[in-house]
């Protein structure tokens, strides 16, 4: 798929220290060490509404690594998928008569609209489920070939579901127990009482069509694939059988990782398929997760129509640290907003404080498992004193200006 247009990036002076970011597998904030590129796979939207202030931020989140790691000179290799067929793209359509693959085109439309004016650096290749079924379907055939998966004893719909224990490593990642697996499973997308299979946990890779519901030929029948293989193929085929990052919010830690990796691992043999699996936290509204079924969203394109200066929003959302559950409520907001107008202030005076010490507090924030909230206070702490005892540096402002646009997407 088309992605959205690239922002420049400033070129900043020097460097900082490696990038330390939480891995869920090893529950531990650990440095990041990619080679000359850096590979990234970041779960995508499924594109049944439009983008809210949740997702927002978990893609600010993964932003930022993108930038501190071509800030450290690496060439970031980025991938998302967009999640074009799936159970709740049909639901939807089903409910507003919509044709799916409309509203699927339409609400991608807008999330591109809406990365590009939060100036997130789009990825290398933004790929559709639908557009990857073949390689997806190719995936699944080279499982069922090698044992790893099999068919599900049903006359009906005998769908192919892959084995749990193909790896010896199922768990890993999550690191949850049995009843806590079920519970998400069930919560998320899983069939786990379905009958028939080997183990609840065992993820579908092939769905065989049912009437009325769209399909796709392939050498497993007429079908359509299952969610985590779905991102296993995207990411394999384009990053190789290791990636440095995979990441997505928290709710997307098991099953969906945890079953990406399982499909993976068990195609290349390479353990772990991430060397980091990062999560965000969960955006509420005041107090509330923010979730398409309680209906408390707030959408990222509504405030732009309302004229908010989305600067506004990065800073108010990285206010917070990114696995932390938070709020947005009208005093982020306000906040936000009177950050970015006391930072504009300072940016514009002819003479600042020392500009580059700001700039490797900010370095030094960001590579410890991206500190934001005390990266603003640093910006804060420097835009004080520029506008109460001003500073003497001609050069402070512009390299300030520069670094928050580098470093935080922040361009005043
Ligand atoms: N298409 C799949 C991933 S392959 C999916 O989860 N799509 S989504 O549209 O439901 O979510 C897109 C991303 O936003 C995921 O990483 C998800 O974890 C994250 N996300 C969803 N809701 C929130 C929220 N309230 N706060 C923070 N992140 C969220
Ligand atoms: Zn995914």
């Amino acid at each position: 798929m088309e992605t959205w247009a690239p922002t420049d990036v400033p070129a900043l002076e020097g460097s900082g220290p490696p990038l330390r970011l939480y891995d869920t597998a090893t529950a531990r904030v650990r440095p990041t060490a990619p080679g000359e590129t850096a590979t990234m796979y970041v779960c995508g939207i499924t594109p049944y509404d439009a983008t809210h202030l949740g997702h927002a931020a978990t893609y600010l989140a993964f932003d930022l690594v993108n930038r501190y790691w071509r800030d450290l000179g690496h060439d970031v290799h980025y991938v998302q998928n967009v999640t074009d067929i799936d159970e709740p793209l049909l639901e939807r359509a089903e409910r507003d008569q919509d044709d799916w693959v409309v509203l699927g085109l339409r609400e991608t439309a807008l999330f591109r609209e809406d990365m590009e004016a939060l100036r997130v650096l789009p990825p290398r290749q933004f790929v559709g489920a639908v557009e990857a079924i073949p390689e997806i379907a190719e995936l699944v055939e080279k499982l069922v070939a090698s044992g790893a998966a099999y068919r599900l004893d049903d006359p009906e719909y005998p769908d192919v579901y892959q084995d749990i224990e193909a790896t010896g490593h199922f768990g890993y990642e999550s690191n949850y127990d049995l009843d806590t697996m079920l519970q998400f499973s069930r919560e998320r997308g899983g069939d786990p009482d379905r009958p028939g299979k080997r183990h609840p946990l065992d993820p579908l890779l092939w769905r065989l069509a049912r009437p009325g519901e769209p399909s796709w030929e392939s050498g497993l029948g007429a079908g359509r694939p299952g969610w985590h293989v779905e991102c296993a193929a995207i990411g394999l085929n384009r990053l190789g059988p290791q990636v440095d990052l995979n990441g997505g919010g928290s709710d997307l830690i098991f099953p969906h990782h945890e079953c990406g990796a399982l499909h993976a691992e068990s195609l290349t043999g390479e353990h772990p398929f991430a060397r980091h699996y990062v999560h965000t936290g969960m955006i509420g509204l005041d107090g509330e997760k923010m979730s398409k079924s309680k209906g408390n969203l707030v959408f990222v394109s509504k405030l732009r129509n309302a004229g908010v200066d989305p600067n506004i929003i990065r800073v108010a959302l990285l206010d917070g640290h990114y696995r932390t559950d938070r709020s947005w409520d009208d005093d982020v907001h306000a906040t936000g907003e009177k950050r970015v107008a006391r930072w504009r202030e300072a940016v514009d005076l002819d003479t600042g404080p020392d500009g580059a010490e700001l700039v490797t507090k900010l370095r030094t924030h960001i590579a410890d498992d991206l500190d934001t909230p005390g990266a603003l206070a640093a910006v804060d702490a420097w835009v004080d004193e520029a506008l109460t005892r001003r500073g003497t540096d001609p050069a402070a402002p512009g390299q300030v200006r520069a670094a928050l646009d580098a470093l935080l997407g922040v361009r005043l």
